[in-house]
């Protein structure tokens, strides 16, 4: 391993920029290590992290809350100094209950604008919030609030297109056995756009959306399956083509695979929680995009594809249980540790053993195009300089878009904590009286 691949990260106090302990570290890294704005009466910060487009600001994203459901921007400026770190109390807002954000809060930005947004249960047991921000406005506005009509403890959340008029989003949430789709959110009246189905399964875990079947150009809604307590009966990755499923007033879901050309699937029947965490990105470049799908439970993720119309996987064994908790992609390093132009695939390990302490990790691996295997082992390492048990960092992760072409940092959640890492040898040490 090369020198200065072992980032590592002090937890310091809260407030300000944190960077200056880390000098010893300045030709490779600094890190700005955050807590909750005050005044949030969250327990649970930093659960979940959605990065949207490249904005005006250096870098700006959102961070969820779980247990008493918050959503916090935060923002960094052009030299990464944090200049904004902005709560509201959401629950309040929208009368979100306590836990209605689950322990993975469904959230999620879009791709291609700053908005973020996210589905949680509300006081009212029929029912599910949906809501749309748009953070690159200040105050961040409210674009949109439709309700699902039925409560589903949302797992999965994300801006596509899916259906509809092609010049608008859908947002697809998957929760308690369904798949609900807001065709067109920006419609006048997006509660009349919905289609909605449902699973035989009690439990729809997290989701993503891409062009995964080879021959069909429209993208799928990609799924996890399994039970509520991932605790048996297996788990599977299915595919929903967007056309089966009717639009519905989504009070009567239909079945999400009734009348379907028959899509492929991955089932494990030993493993219950996989596509814990999921994403679809095309990491070897040939136009179809890849499953990574992790099992913390076991410790391991999953690379699948279509070969043939079969999802085949390539699995990866982390080292400790809750491997695969979280996942990102985005190309963070090379063979000389500046990105190479090649997608890598990070993973967050929040039970990992740092220094003798079950506190967690973050692992790089680089993707081998030609064996669909990750490498064997992890091209850089992030963990707290001092960690401590029950950390939990690496429970979540981000890759944020920071400052002008194609750069980026990447955003770690921990229990109550978040991490900001700043890489000097993809973009000039521009901290405020260093350059
Ligand atoms: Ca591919
Ligand atoms: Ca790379």
């Amino acid at each position: 391993m090369r020198p200065g691949c072992w980032l590592l990260a002090a937890t310091l106090a809260v407030g300000g920029c944190s960077w200056t302990p880390f000098d010893d570290l300045k030709d490779d890294v600094w890190v700005d290590v955050s807590t909750g704005p005050a005044g949030l009466p969250e327990t649970q910060y930093a659960a979940a992290i959605a990065a949207p487009a490249r904005g005006e600001h250096g870098a700006v994203f959102a961070v969820a809350g779980s247990t008493n459901p918050t959503l916090t921007r935060v923002v960094y400026d052009d030299n990464g100094k944090r200049t904004d770190t902005a709560g509201d109390d959401f629950a309040q807002r929208f009368m979100i209950v306590p836990g209605g954000f689950g322990t993975a809060p469904a959230i999620s930005a879009d791709p291609d604008s700053q908005r973020v947004g996210f589905a949680a249960k509300v006081s009212d047991m029929t029912k599910t919030q949906v809501a749309v921000y748009d953070l690159g406005t200040d105050p961040i506005q409210l674009i949109t609030n439709p309700l699902l009509p039925a409560q589903v403890t949302a797992e999965g959340f994300a801006f596509a297109e899916v259906g509809g008029d092609a010049t608008m989003k859908d947002l697809v949430i998957t929760g308690s056995g369904r798949v609900d789709v807001i065709v067109d959110y920006e419609a006048a009246t997006p509660e009349d756009r919905m289609f909605a189905c449902t699973h035989q399964e009690d439990a729809s875990f997290a989701l993503g959306v891409g062009k995964v079947v080879a021959g069909r150009d429209a993208p799928v809604i990609v799924v996890a399956l399994g039970s509520t307590n991932r605790n048996e009966g297996g788990s599977k990755i299915a595919l929903i083509a967007p056309e089966q499923v009717q639009v519905t007033q989504a009070n009567i879901p239909g079945n999400c695979f009734e009348g379907a050309a028959a899509l492929p699937q991955f089932e494990k029947g030993d493993i219950n929680d996989l596509g814990e965490a999921l994403v679809v990105a095309d990491l070897d470049g040939d136009g179809l995009a890849e499953i990574i799908a992790g099992s913390p439970s076991t410790g391991k993720v999953f690379i699948l594809r279509d070969e043939g119309g079969v999802l085949v996987a390539t699995e990866h064994m982390g080292l400790a249980t809750g491997f695969g908790s979280a996942l990102a992609v985005a190309d963070f390093v090379g063979a000389d540790g500046a990105p190479d132009g090649k997608l890598d695939v990070i993973v967050g390990s929040p039970k990992a053993l740092v220094k003798g302490a079950q506190a967690g990790d973050v692992e790089v691996f680089e993707y081998d195009a030609t064996t669909h295997e990750l490498g064997a082992t992890p091209v850089m390492t992030l963990a707290d300089a001092k960690p401590s048990a029950q950390q939990q960092y690496g429970s979540a992760l981000a890759v944020v878009p920071f400052g002008g072409a194609d750069d980026h940092i990447l955003v770690i959640g921990a229990h109550d904590e978040l991490f900001t890492y700043f890489r000097t040898l993809i973009y000039a040490d521009v901290r405020a009286g260093r350059q």
